[in-house]
Order: C-alpha cells, then structure tokens, then sequence
C-alpha cells in the first residue's frame, strides 16, 4: 500500500516537473489575481486530439492564450480521464493562477476540484460540464448546449421524414454513432434527438454504439451495422468525424453516403462541411470550437473579480448542403 502510495507520488512530481519544464511562469499564483499588467498564468487540460473539432479548438485556446499575453500550460490528456486529473493536480502544485479544462467525461471530478478550491485557484469548464453537485467547485461553464444541437439533427430528421424512408418499408431505421461513453456530448445529443424524435412514430433508432468520436471509431462501428442490418436508412453520428468514418464503410459496402444512406452529423468543422457540399452528409448541426477568446476573457474577470455568469452560451446554426457550399470559402475551422 505504502509503496503504492510512493509510486504514485514520485508519478505526479515527476510529471509536474515535466510540466513546469515546458511552461516558464514567474506567477506567484494561487491567490486568484492577476498580475498589475493583467497577464496571468492559465493550465489548461485538454481531452486529446481525437476529433477535428477538438484540434481546432486546441488552436483557438493557444492563439487566444498568445493575443491576450496569458501564460498557457497545455496538457494533452489523450482521452485518458486520470491523466486530465494528474495534469490538473500538477497545475496546482505549480501554483498557476487559473485552471480551464474540458471534461473527458461527466463523472468523478470533485476531488479534484476541492483540491482546486483549497489552494484558492479558480477552475472554468471549457466545452464540456461535469455532474458535480456542488457548483461552488468552479467559476463558470463555457460551451453549447449540446441537447440543443440533439434536438435540431432529430427536427430536420422530423421535418424530412418524407424523403428519408430510402428503403421504402414504411420505417425510418435510424443508426446512431454515439460519442465517448460518460461524456456530456454523448449523453446530450442522444437525449435531444430521442426526445425530438417521438413525435414521428415512423423514426427509430434501431441500433446506437460507440465510436468514440473518432473517423477510426465511426468506421469500425459502421462497418458492422451494416454487416448485420440491410434496412438503414439514416446514420446520426454525434460528430463530423465519426460521420466521415461511416462514410467510408457506406462507400465500401457500395452504397452512396447522402443518399442511399442519410447522414447527419454534429460539429460542422471543416472535413464536414466539405463532405456536406459534396453531397455526402445531408446536415452538420453547428458547435462553434473557437472558444479561445471568451475563455481568456472570462479568466481575466474572474481573476479581476468581476462576476461572471456561471453558464456562458454559444451561439450555434445548423448547415445544409447548400449552406455549406456557401459558407465553406470563408471558414476557419
Ligand atoms: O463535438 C467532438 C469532440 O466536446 C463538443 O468533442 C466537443 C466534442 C465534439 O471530440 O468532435
């Protein structure tokens, strides 16, 4: 047990010392202010890299981290929940003074959180939310709403109930590539589409599993749905990689994506958009990744003092195959 404990302890001051070999903060930190000038130190952990939103949104957090002069150390958690963990634990022990981080999952962070809240260093969740009770355990939560975004994909499955029975059996078979298990975008687009969906009893999902949020992940899951069911009608992938993975199975098994499969995904990133315009997803629900400037506009008040809304909203669209084509030229992301 003891030796257990040593073990653990040497993993986490060597990997704090990994960490402060990469940043370089002179910050006293811990107090919860910023400095005179208004730069601060902020550590960010990070999910990973498994989606094109997640690396456009790694890229908005460090463009707005090096416009607005804030110290960013950056952890990549590789998916992995106790690394995120261990990546915040380090940031405390390094005293920063500000702490943002997306979720991997919902569940088991208020240990975590209360060592935060001991050493008086803010805590902003950044995309995803967890399930704490206590909301005291962080200062606000950045981010969509990702039952919103379930809702609009089931609404245009609703409002094109009409052209999507491809197969013609008077059903609309419906097979769901859901996002990581336990993570909020997972367990609300689910939510939001299943409750959207009941009021067009010819809609059922016939088949849901997880592909990660993942192209690898989609592809696979994909793969051996149709292995087994002749029947789909329509793919709704929580996102645009997992929809892009199905892509390639639908393609494979002869089938053309957009139409003799429908496909509608979230995230609406760039991959997306353009297999979007190419006709081969039929909607990308909107979920903006570009959440770098509000993060560090909301740290730098809290760190004033200023009073922040504890639920910050984006603004979010749905995109078309026309949209797309409009609307690709100029995109970022
Ligand atoms: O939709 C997906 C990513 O949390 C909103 O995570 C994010 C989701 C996004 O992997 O592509």
């Amino acid at each position: 047990m003891l030796k257990k404990t040593l073990i653990a302890a040497s993993a986490i001051s060597l990997s704090a010392f990994a960490f402060t070999a990469c940043g370089s903060s002179d910050s006293e930190g811990g107090d919860a202010t910023a400095s005179d000038d208004g730069s601060f130190t902020m550590g960010f952990a990070q999910v990973g890299a498994e989606s094109g939103w997640r690396t456009a949104n790694t890229t908005s957090i460090q463009d707005a981290a090096k416009d607005s002069g804030v110290d960013l150390k950056f952890n990549d958690a590789q998916g992995k929940q106790e690394n995120q963990i261990q990546a915040i634990r380090s940031y405390i022990q390094q005293k920063v003074d500000v702490i943002a981080f997306s979720p991997v999952v919902e569940t088991g962070w208020d240990a975590v959180l209360q060592e935060a809240k001991a050493a008086n260093i803010p805590v902003i969740l950044t995309d995803r939310a967890v399930d704490s009770e206590d909301t005291s355990l962080y200062k606000s939560f950045l981010g969509s709403d990702f039952v919103v975004e379930g809702q609009k994909a089931g609404q245009w499955l609703v409002d094109n109930a009409a052209d999507s029975d491809v197969n013609g059996d008077g059903k609309i078979n419906v097979v769901q590539l859901e996002g990581t298990t336990g993570a909020a975008p997972a367990i609300d687009r689910a939510e939001g589409f299943a409750d959207t969906i009941e009021s067009e009893p010819t809609i059922e999902v016939t088949a849901s599993q997880t592909g990660d949020f993942t192209r690898d992940g989609g592809k696979q899951v994909m793969e051996s749905f149709l292995q087994s069911d002749d029947s789909i009608d329509v793919v709704y992938a929580h996102n645009d990689d997992m929809g892009l993975g199905a892509i390639e199975a639908i393609e494979a098994a002869g089938l053309k994506p957009g139409k003799d499969i429908k496909i509608i995904t979230v995230d609406a990133v760039h991959d997306g958009m353009v297999a979007l315009s190419e006709g081969k997803i039929n909607l990308s629900v909107g979920c903006s990744p570009r959440l770098g400037p509000q993060l560090m506009d909301i740290a730098g008040k809290v760190l004033d003092g200023e009073e922040v809304e504890p639920r910050i909203l984006t603004e979010e669209t749905t995109f078309t195959q026309e949209q797309a084509i409009e609307a690709l030229p100029d995109r970022q992301y």
